[in-house]
């Protein structure tokens, strides 16, 4: 039980990765909190973990305040952060536009800095903390029909170093787990799932991946023992790449 007495926020937490990862938490004796934009969704694994649900949007400057809020007025701390809340496009490169581009950067790359920068404050006071963001072996692999997705997850990983440099001084590291294509809600609802086989084929691991194959890597960052370890991508995706 390498999380007994913590307190974790999972954002995404009502489906597919995150919701695997709250249960891995859970499993390590976390306390949970679920902010998903499913309020829904986040209600049902909230119950089952008797944890905390939270129905907001990360992209939302308000929305994310009210997280951190809503997960110290219930818990009275905040050790762990598993920011896995994103969209996972399937979008050929020519129909990206404008528009498209800022909502998915918005989402996955200004949501992860805002989520991050909520629970600064109570880690730095604690004196602890540990931030785990989900990044994506995407960004490695150069996956098509995903580009706005794949410069957002760039930016995570820059994220992930910045937090590391400027918050170690008061006992937070800062991690990036990059899994690969993963049989989740999002993968399995798009034209993603039509690459399962061929990802499989350059795998070192010849089956396909299920949420609860990247938990274990988050846990890791996410617990104490893992405290020599930070600025870090961990990547989880069977070999998929290798760096
Ligand atoms: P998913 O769509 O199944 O789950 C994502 C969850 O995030 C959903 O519950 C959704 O409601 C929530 N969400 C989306 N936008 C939100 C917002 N603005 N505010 C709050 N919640 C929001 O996706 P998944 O496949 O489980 O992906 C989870 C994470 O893993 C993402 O960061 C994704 O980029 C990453 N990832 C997924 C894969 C894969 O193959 N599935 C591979 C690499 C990385
Ligand atoms: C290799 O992050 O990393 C599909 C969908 N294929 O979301 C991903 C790969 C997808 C990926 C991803």
């Amino acid at each position: 039980m390498k999380l007994s007495g913590r307190v974790a926020l999972v954002t995404g937490g009502a489906q597919g990765i995150g919701r695997a990862v709250a249960e891995k938490l859970h499993a390590e004796g976390a306390q949970v909190a679920i902010a998903d934009l499913n309020g829904d969704g986040a209600n049902a694994v909230a119950e089952r973990l008797d944890g905390l649900a939270i129905e907001a949007d990360i992209s939302d400057e308000q929305d994310v305040d009210r997280i951190a809020r809503e997960t110290l007025a219930r818990f009275t701390k905040l050790d762990v952060l598993v920011n896995a809340a994103a969209i996972v496009p399937f979008i050929p490169w020519d129909d990206v536009d404008f528009a498209y581009w800022r909502r998915i950067i918005s989402v996955n790359l200004d949501g992860a800095y805002l989520v991050a920068r909520a629970v600064e404050r109570p880690m730095r006071d604690a004196g602890y903390g540990r931030i785990v963001l989900i990044a994506s072996n995407a960004f490695m692999a150069g996956t098509p029909n995903m580009g706005p997705y794949l410069a957002a997850k760039g930016g995570v990983v820059g994220l992930t170093r910045a937090l590391a440099t400027e918050l170690g001084k008061y006992g937070i590291t800062a991690n990036a787990v990059a899994p690969g294509i993963t049989r989740t809600e999002a993968v399995m609802n798009s034209p993603h799932k039509d690459a399962l086989d061929f990802v499989q084929s350059l795998q070192a691991i010849p089956r396909h991946a299920q949420p609860q194959d990247i938990a274990p890597a988050v846990a890791f960052l996410a617990s104490e023992e893992s405290g020599w370890v930070t600025g870090q991508v961990l990547v989880a995706d069977a070999g998929h790449v290798r760096n």
